[in-house]
């Protein structure tokens, strides 16, 4: 279900409420840990559907830190590659949080145009188990994303793909407030 689009200089910006294991962009962006073996949430859904070749190239990686993003091929993903970031997890907000989730959005921004990727979509990074309060967190996803839109100059398309509707509510009025005219 689209709940907003907005055109911004050459990219349109959707948010949606989906699966981002459905989607068949050139990257979904994984909510990771540090380890990138797999775990619970939208990482669970993305390994379970792209099976275990996935897994094995994640090894490959020796881990992620915290804010920052690496790339993988899809498998049996409609999505051509996955690229896997870390968020931090909410600790009340003092240890640098905003920061650190920031750095997700950009840095997997920059992987897209360092792959010359047209459409990447992403899901409220951190904002699950790792409790980052929802509306904090679509403020900092949506301004940065748009910041990154400027390492990124083959993306024509970003998702914001919400996983309800609540979520995709704060993330439209983030876009609807930083964004230019309505694209539909
Ligand atoms: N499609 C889109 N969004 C989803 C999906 C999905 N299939 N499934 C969940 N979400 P979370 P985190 C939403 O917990 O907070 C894992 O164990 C979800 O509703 O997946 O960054 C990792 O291995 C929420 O809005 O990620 C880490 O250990 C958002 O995705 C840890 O969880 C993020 O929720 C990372 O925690």
């Amino acid at each position: 279900m689209t709940v907003l689009t907005r055109r911004i200089g050459g990219a349109e910006l959707e948010v949606i409420v989906a699966d981002i294991t459905t989607l068949g962009v050139d990257a979904i962006v994984n909510a990771a840990n540090t380890s990138l073996l797999g775990g619970g949430g939208v990482d669970g859904a993305i390994h379970r559907a792209a099976g275990p070749e996935l897994v094995a190239e994640c090894r490959m990686l020796h881990g992620c830190k915290t804010g920052d993003a690496k790339i993988t091929r899809g498998y049996r993903l409609k999505a051509a590659h996955v690229i896997h970031t870390v968020g931090p997890v909410w600790n009340g907000g003092t240890l640098g949080e905003d920061d650190l989730l920031a750095s997700c959005y950009r840095r997997s921004m920059e992987l897209c145009g360092k792959h010359k990727l047209t459409s990447v979509a992403f899901p409220a990074i951190s904002t699950g188990i790792y409790r980052f309060p929802a509306d904090r967190a679509a403020d900092i996803a949506v301004r940065t994303t748009i910041e990154g839109l400027a390492l990124a100059p083959t993306v024509a398309r970003v998702v914001f793909c919400c996983f309800s509707e609540p979520s995709a509510r704060l993330h439209a009025e983030t876009l609807a407030r930083q964004g230019g005219p309505c694209a539909d």
